[in-house]
């Protein structure tokens, strides 16, 4: 029995130590690969074993949430059944989080990942706003993003195309591919360290799963028909599974349109770091800038510390982060457009002053 499976999946010394706890009570470590309607598949050193959360965990998950992929978790485990169930979940070192309007609370879609793949397509119509708000979920969560523009074979101007969106994407990686060509995919996996986990999130169509069994080297996730036009399409995947590929790296595929409006900016923040926000109520002064203002009570805690450090400094990058790219993303979104616009009307006419009429 190979023991060092979930070494594999990720495990590390500081996931050790924060499971001492658990494995004094004599549970076992294991990594949620696979969320289903019913229940979860789970990695451990025995294999992987179908999983239920058990009913104090359920009872808690009322408010702290559900296990998610990507989540290590404690269980005990039934091995002549091949079933486990989940007691714990353990401290996420990055999350993806939703906040929809019909949920009472957050909800985690994937759980300890490293790198965001945001994918989209160089066929599709170029959305700058959904590029943002795709970057805007992974710098949220912690992850790494990257710029994935798949089917460069069916781009007239490809190099175009990616410096315009390499303007919006500031200081992260832009990659093109074509899994049909087989153009681009070795240095889209030297992003990805061995035992690293990344995640793939775009529409419906852009080629995830394709790109999934590119790495892979065979057809194990099931992809769409082949046709000629992207988006609109049903989604072809249907859940999230997190797969090892021969680079040692971990990549979980996902669905697509559905994770669109995945956060929007503002609440994504406030879900990660609502317990900041709660604090910053406490200062004496609405508009306290938390930079040395008296009764502050973000620098209380600081002081005291009640707020890690590390934390405080990720909310505050955060902030800079979304701001610069909002006005990226309007600067960009500006300019397609007007190209756009250019292209259709040809007979477009101006009367006086015209190139000094935009901004
Ligand atoms: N021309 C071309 N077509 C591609 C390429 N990669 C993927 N496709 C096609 O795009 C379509 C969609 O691919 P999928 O991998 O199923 O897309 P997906 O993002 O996983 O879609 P969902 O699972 O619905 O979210 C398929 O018909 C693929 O053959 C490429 O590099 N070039
Ligand atoms: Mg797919
Ligand atoms: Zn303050």
């Amino acid at each position: 029995m190979p023991a060092n499976l979930i070494a594999q999946y990720g495990w590390s010394e500081p996931l050790a130590l924060a499971f001492e706890p658990h494995a004094r009570a004599g549970h076992t470590p294991g990594r949620i690969v696979v969320q289903q309607r019913d229940g979860y598949l789970v990695l451990t050193d025995e294999g992987e074993l179908r999983a239920k959360i058990s009913g104090r965990l359920l009872h808690e998950a009322r408010e702290a949430g559900h296990p998610a992929v990507g989540d290590w978790v404690a269980l005990s485990l039934n091995l002549i059944e091949r079933t486990a169930t989940i007691h714990a979940i353990l401290p996420r070192r990055t999350a993806f989080v939703r906040r929809a309007a019909h949920l009472r609370r957050p909800q985690i879609l994937a759980a300890n990942i490293d790198v965001a793949f945001v994918v989209t397509s160089m066929n599709a119509d170029l959305n700058p706003r959904r590029i943002e708000r795709y970057l805007a979920a992974a710098w949220q969560s912690g992850a790494r993003p990257v710029v994935v523009l798949t089917k460069s074979d069916l781009c007239p101007d490809p190099q175009g195309q990616a410096a315009e969106i390499a303007a919006l994407a500031g200081d992260c990686p832009v990659l093109m591919v074509s899994a049909r060509q087989g153009l681009g995919l070795e240095p889209l996996l030297a992003q990805v360290a061995p035992r690293e986990t990344c995640v793939l999130i775009g529409s419906s169509g852009v080629g995830k799963s394709t790109l999934v069994n590119a790495f892979l080297g065979e057809d194990r996730m099931e992809m769409q028909a082949i046709r000629e036009s992207d988006d609109q399409g049903r989604h072809t995947t249907s859940h999230r599974q997190l797969v090892l590929l021969p680079s040692g790296a971990l990549i979980l595929d996902t669905p697509g349109i559905r994770e669109v409006g995945l956060i929007d900016a503002e609440e994504g923040a406030s879900a990660v770091f609502d317990d900041i926000e709660r604090l910053a109520h406490d200062c004496r002064f609405n508009d306290c800038g938390h930079a040395g203002e008296p009764g502050c009570a973000i620098a209380a805690a600081l002081k005291s510390g009640t707020l890690d450090p590390d934390r405080w400094a990720h909310f505050q990058k955060l902030g800079l982060e979304m701001a610069a790219l909002e006005e990226k993303t309007e600067r960009v979104a500006k300019d397609v457009e007007r190209r756009r616009n250019a292209a259709t009307q040809k007979t477009y006419r101006t009367t006086k002053k015209d190139a000094r009429g935009g901004d």
